[in-house]
């Protein structure tokens, strides 16, 4: 417990470029024309309020990379706060007290909790601010929630599995891990990306987890470059973008592997 919450509260690192950059984005907030305060405003305080976000996270987590893959690409700017799972701020357990879990997004005070309903909200939220994440056509719409729905069943399930176990139920679910990412793979086809030319939603869901995918490989012992070599140029064509470059950066893969599930093997007791 003691060494899990120092881990926390070593986190963001002070030359975390990125983590900085949500921070400072509150800390001083962008005059943009709607909010530029004017002699005689009647309500300056609302006005910088206006927009205000913040989310609570955790670095390490494939759910709050998503949101903060969608936020960079809309340009959102918010105030990042780091949580302790094993001591959780009074903030978090106000914010979701249904769950108890990050990311939590507040926007203007109001939080929105689940990963997925969170990265729909921001959509919507700022579908002016750059293209939409979610396909336009209902049925293809449907047809992303239906693989996001897929992933985060079966990935984290599989990966913890593989992990958390030895021998037979680790190969196992190492097994089950790569038949699902082939299914995946097969619904990808020859689309650069899920939803076809550009970037989305389905795209986030999925490279979110890429922060653990070297956890699950290594455990596993089997390369998602062999298993699945089409997925793999899609991880690539991913990493080139901004928004989930320096989301991985933080979330590095081999940080993960070597701090966080360490962390967690020691505090379940897992050799
Ligand atoms: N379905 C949730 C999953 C979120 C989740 O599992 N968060 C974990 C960290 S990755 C958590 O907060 N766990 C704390 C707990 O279970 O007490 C989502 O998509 O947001």
């Amino acid at each position: 417990m003691t060494s899990c919450r120092k881990h926390y509260n070593t986190y963001p690192p002070k030359q975390d470029k990125f983590l900085i950059h949500l921070h400072h984005s509150l800390t001083a907030p962008k005059q943009t024309n709607k909010h530029k305060l004017k002699v005689g405003d009647q309500a300056p305080v609302q006005a910088l309020m206006a927009d205000k976000v913040v989310l609570l996270d955790v670095w390490a987590s494939a759910f709050g990379s998503r949101v903060r893959i969608a936020l960079a690409e809309k340009g959102v700017e918010c105030e990042y706060k780091e949580e302790n799972l094993a001591d959780k701020s009074p903030l978090l357990l106000k914010s979701n007290p249904v769950h108890k879990k990050i990311p939590v997004l507040i926007h203007d005070g109001r939080p929105i909790c689940e990963s997925l309903i969170i990265l729909e909200y921001i959509d919507e939220a700022w579908k002016d601010k750059a293209a939409p994440l979610m396909p336009q056509d209902p049925y293809q719409r449907a047809n992303a929630r239906f693989w996001a729905d897929f992933a985060d069943k079966k990935i984290l399930d599989c990966g913890s599995r593989i992990w958390k176990n030895k021998g037979h139920a680790s190969e196992a679910a190492t097994k089950e891990l790569i038949e699902n990412l082939k299914l995946l793979e097969g619904e990808l086809g020859e689309k650069p990306y899920f939803g076809g030319e550009s970037f989305g939603f389905m795209d986030i869901v999925l490279i979110s987890f890429y922060s653990w995918f070297y956890t699950y490989e290594t455990h596993g012992n089997f390369t998602i470059e062999k298993e699945c070599p089409k997925l793999m140029v899609w991880i690539n064509k991913c990493k080139e973008r901004d928004s989930v470059s320096k989301t991985l950066a933080v979330a590095d893969p081999h940080r993960v592997y070597h701090e966080y599930v360490a962390m967690l093997k020691k505090k379940l007791g897992i050799e």
